[in-house]
């Protein structure tokens, strides 16, 4: 089936002999899916896209809730040849704008609780079609689903034709789309899928956002390449997950699922039928490693990845899980530490920066041939900008970043953005944004902030600035006002000194 279509052929293989098997069972309103539904709804887009004139390699963009819909609308899009380009839901309209300017998106799907306010955006970037999807499951884009017929077999595409286009910020300030081809998705979901031995057997609960790399492409490709069940469930709740552990097998979540969960008094018991933790997108504390497997009896399995390149490197399915590392390389991917000033390649567990090379790695940044050219070299080895070690029985550990790159529950904040624009605000004169670390989040955002003489702002002065100019997620947690900010003899802000100063700032909050 889908013979010419490489990614939909290959993830469509294991569920072909059990159609009526259950694909998606949404959490909400107990609805099960069967993988036979699914397929014929997402044929049904495919159809509808064809008829919208869609053409391979157009973008389709969306941004809505979360819902089983979704997950049909990525494999549509698929199906269709298009490229799908999900954005989260957090973001305002004129980052919106931003990404619709620079993909150039033939159709825009969007939250119908949003369109006003995205109509003109759309016309102004020219996309064709503006259809509507609500998390109820009724909209534009189901209308014309249900206008279509399934049975559409898939527009051919090759292994290295694009599949989708992922925003992962940019250090600049610009966010940049990584291009990922058929054989990065369908590679990487084939490695994952035998190393963590996933079946038709298995349930994964996820709770994760649909418009990243974690749970969009890990979680679901995997599950369709298995022919496994996922729980769909519309956030994260720590009740609603601990009442479900027992049907299911295989949790994937970042740090902050798993530091949530640890608080739950049910978890010991609801965990008892669980086969698999899977914890990635930041850094897992070794505290919490070793807490989990003291009240549950089980390793959580940490494992590394980008949106450029997918998954890179994970802890064994069986074997030793070491806390506080990432992992081996992935089987098919070379994974070298190298000095960052020379790019000559570090032995002996010396610590460096890490690049990447395999079919998991991306075609390049979207319209950015010399941002590509810088960070993916001629011999394909991708640099990462995470610095790291590897132990003489080949397990790594992350060090730090290169990049300037906060990390909040997993979800990536460049503080150059926030820092352009609290330096707009009238009365500031620079701004600094750090992160500092925090016990529900891993990192917190920090803004320190230096005033003009004669200035006096309040903290709601500048909060007020911020809200509707970025996503929620990426608002300062605290502002500090200081005099002025440490710099070296170059004139260079030291965030380090920053950092020990305010690192402290959470430890005891929950916030
Ligand atoms: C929500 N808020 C946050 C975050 N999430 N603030 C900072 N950092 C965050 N990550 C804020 C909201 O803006 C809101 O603020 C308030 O918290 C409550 O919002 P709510 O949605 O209720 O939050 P939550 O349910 O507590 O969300 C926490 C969460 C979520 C469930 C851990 O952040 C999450 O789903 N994170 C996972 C992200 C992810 O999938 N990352 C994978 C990226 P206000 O009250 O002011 O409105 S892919 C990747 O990294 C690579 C490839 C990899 O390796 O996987
Ligand atoms: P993104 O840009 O959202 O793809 O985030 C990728 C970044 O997340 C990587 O470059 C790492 O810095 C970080 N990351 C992913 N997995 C882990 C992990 N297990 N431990 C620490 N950092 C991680």
């Amino acid at each position: 089936m889908y013979e010419s279509n490489h990614l939909a052929k290959h993830l469509r293989t294991a569920s072909l002999k059990q159609n009526d098997a259950v694909f998606i069972h949404n959490h909400e309103n107990d609805q099960l899916i069967s993988f036979e539904n699914f397929f014929q709804n997402a044929e049904k887009i495919a159809s509808a896209l064809i008829s919208a004139g869609i053409k391979p390699g157009d973008r389709v963009a969306m941004q809505v809730e979360k819902s089983s819909s979704v997950v049909e609308l990525y494999f549509g899009t698929i199906l269709a040849g298009a490229c799908f380009l999900p954005l989260n839901t957090a973001y305002v309209p004129e980052e919106i704008d931003y990404f619709l300017r620079d993909s150039q998106p033939a159709i825009f799907v969007c939250d119908t609780l949003k369109i006003q306010g995205l109509t003109k955006i759309a016309k102004s970037n020219k996309v064709c079609h503006l259809w509507t999807l609500s998390a109820d499951g009724t909209g534009t884009l189901v209308d014309a689903r249900n206008a279509e017929s399934p049975g559409f077999n898939g527009v051919k595409r090759d292994h290295d034709d694009l599949a989708a286009i992922l925003y992962t910020s940019g250090t600049t300030g610009r966010s940049k789309g990584a291009m990922l081809t058929h054989m990065n998705l369908q590679s990487n979901a084939e490695t994952l899928f035998k190393s963590w031995h996933f079946t038709n057997k298995d349930i994964l609960i996820h709770a994760l956002p649909l418009y990243h790399t974690h749970g969009l492409f890990v979680a679901t490709n995997v599950s369709l390449l298995a022919g496994s069940s996922m729980l769909l469930m519309k956030n994260f709740n720590t009740d609603a997950i601990c009442k479900r552990m027992p049907q299911s097998s295989v949790m994937m979540g970042v740090p902050t699922f798993y530091v949530r969960l640890l608080e739950h008094p049910d978890l010991n018991n609801a965990a008892k039928n669980m086969r698999l933790f899977i914890s990635g997108s930041a850094p897992l504390l070794s505290q919490t490693h070793d807490l989990w497997k003291e009240v549950t009896g089980q390793a959580i399995l940490e494992r590394y990845g980008m949106t450029e390149t997918n998954m890179n490197t994970s802890n064994p399915y069986y074997g030793e899980r070491r806390a506080g590392t990432v992992g081996i390389s992935l089987p098919g991917i070379e994974l070298i530490v190298t000095d960052p000033s020379t790019g000559r390649i570090l032995k002996d567990g010396r610590t460096g920066m890490i690049e990447i090379r395999g079919p998991n790695v991306f075609k390049g940044y979207w319209g950015m041939p010399k941002k590509t050219a810088e960070e993916l070299r001629d011999n394909r080895f991708f640099i990462t900008g995470d610095l790291g070690k590897i132990s003489k029985d080949g397990y790594i550990t992350l060090v730090s970043r290169s990049k300037d790159l906060i990390i909040s529950a997993g979800y990536n904040i460049y503080p150059k953005e926030i820092e352009q624009l609290v330096n707009l605000i009238d009365g500031v004169l620079e701004s600094a944004v750090i992160g500092v670390p925090h016990p529900d989040l891993g990192e917190a955002v920090v803004a320190a902030i230096v005033l003009e003489s004669g200035f006096s702002l309040n903290e709601d002065i500048i909060m007020d600035s911020l809200h509707n100019r970025i996503a929620n997620f990426k608002l300062p947690k605290k502002l500090m006002f200081v005099k002025k900010l440490p710099r070296n003899s170059m004139g260079k802000i030291q965030k380090n000194i920053l950092r020990e100063s305010y690192g402290g700032t959470f430890s005891n909050s929950l916030d």
